[in-house]
């Protein structure tokens, strides 16, 4: 995985677009064919147009949502309660921007920059999740997100570990592992939590009935709303739909909740014994794309805060480039 930046297509090599209309429809037949055997689709294999943008459009999200999802955390760093709690969320903070960069590295592979992405983020042209636009208030919200933000980015992301493309599906088998063990802290977190006093389990229920609603939006629009779900589908990119993660992650994490004593907040939140499912109440779309769009409680201020991040940042970029150019100089002074 650490390889992939090793990948980037050379101009020189990189895939040539077919000289005739029937080598076209046979570099066409190729891909279809290896799509339908389940095969993998590698950097420098002929691939179409429109499947490369929807690849660069899933994955450059996801990696700025790794990025992004770093700072409601982060906001916790200097305050978390005991040394322990500050090592762990430490660790896992780091863990994200790892994340961040093995998708990253996956982008590039399709033929983008860092530079670029980055660029698309800044200016608010590129989405990231709509999770990670809502505040994180008390303690209890950096258990909360372990446990329903990484549970639900389990559920989405275990299923793109078999994603057509292979540099994201092998990001993803590493980054899946990590958010198992994210999600484990945050239950255990929010369980200490609950066994304390009554003001701490309090923290923990006002956490769940906050976060509850926009983590079940976390997983996209409903599917007959989802324009680009059949295609992707079709290209094994997406091998879930929205909905039916959706359902699969209420039903997983109803039992959950009971063990930990929080009361999900949807009074139409119950079994159906004929679907051996759960039945859910409505979820607030209209909200769900206010801040997809770029108006939800946070969005300016985690903006913000990245472009900060970067141009702070711009010192370590120059020295790296400095250092870079001096070694080669040496190498070259020497090989002469
Ligand atoms: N937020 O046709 P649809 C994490 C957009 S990281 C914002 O269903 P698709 C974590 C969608 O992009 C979590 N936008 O799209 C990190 C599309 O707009 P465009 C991130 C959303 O791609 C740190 C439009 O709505 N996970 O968990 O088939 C700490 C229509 O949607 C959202 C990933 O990125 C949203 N929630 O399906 C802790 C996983 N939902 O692009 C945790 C990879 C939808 O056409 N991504 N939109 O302008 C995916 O699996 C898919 O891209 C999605 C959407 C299921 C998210």
């Amino acid at each position: 995985m650490y390889t992939q930046a090793l990948d980037l297509p050379d101009p020189q090599q990189a895939q040539e677009a077919p000289a005739s209309p029937a080598d076209a429809a046979g570099a066409q037949a190729q891909f279809d064919a290896k799509i339908d055997a389940e095969r993998k689709i590698e950097p420098r294999d002929w691939m179409p147009e429109a499947y490369r943008r929807t690849l660069l459009r899933q994955i450059s999200q996801h990696a700025h949502s790794e990025i992004v999802g770093m700072l409601p955390e982060g906001n916790w760093i200097s305050r978390a309660p005991s040394l322990k709690r500050k090592a762990i969320l430490l660790a896992k903070v780091q863990d994200e921007g790892g994340h961040g960069l093995y998708l990253y590295s996956a982008a590039e592979t399709l033929g983008t920059s860092r530079d670029q992405m980055v660029e698309a983020l800044h200016s608010g042209k590129a989405k990231y999740s709509s999770i990670f636009n809502y505040p994180t208030l008390s303690w209890a919200d950096v258990g909360m997100i372990g446990w329903l933000v990484d549970g639900a980015a389990i559920m989405n992301q275990v299923p793109i570990c078999r994603c057509s493309y292979g540099p994201y599906a092998r990001a993803m088998i590493r980054i899946c592992k990590e958010e198992s063990f994210h999600q484990r802290q945050g239950f255990e977190s929010l369980m200490v939590q609950m066994q304390g006093t009554p003001a701490q389990r309090a923290m923990v229920q006002d956490a769940a009935n906050r976060w509850w609603w926009p983590v079940l939006a976390m997983f996209g629009p409903p599917d007959a709303d989802s324009p680009n779900s059949a295609q992707g589908m079709r290209w094994g990119i997406k091998r879930i739909s929205n909905d039916a993660l959706r359902q699969k992650f209420v039903d997983a994490t109803v039992p959950q909740a009971k063990i930990l004593g929080v009361t999900l907040p949807d009074p139409e939140l119950q079994w159906n014994e004929e679907r051996q499912q759960h039945d859910y109440g409505a979820i607030a779309w209209d909200e769900f794309w206010a801040v997809v769009n770029g108006n939800g409680p946070c969005n300016k201020e985690r903006l913000a805060t990245r472009v900060k991040a970067h141009e702070d940042g711009q010192w370590v970029r120059d020295a790296a480039l400095a250092h870079a150019r001096k070694q080669q100089a040496r190498a070259l002074k020497e090989a002469a």
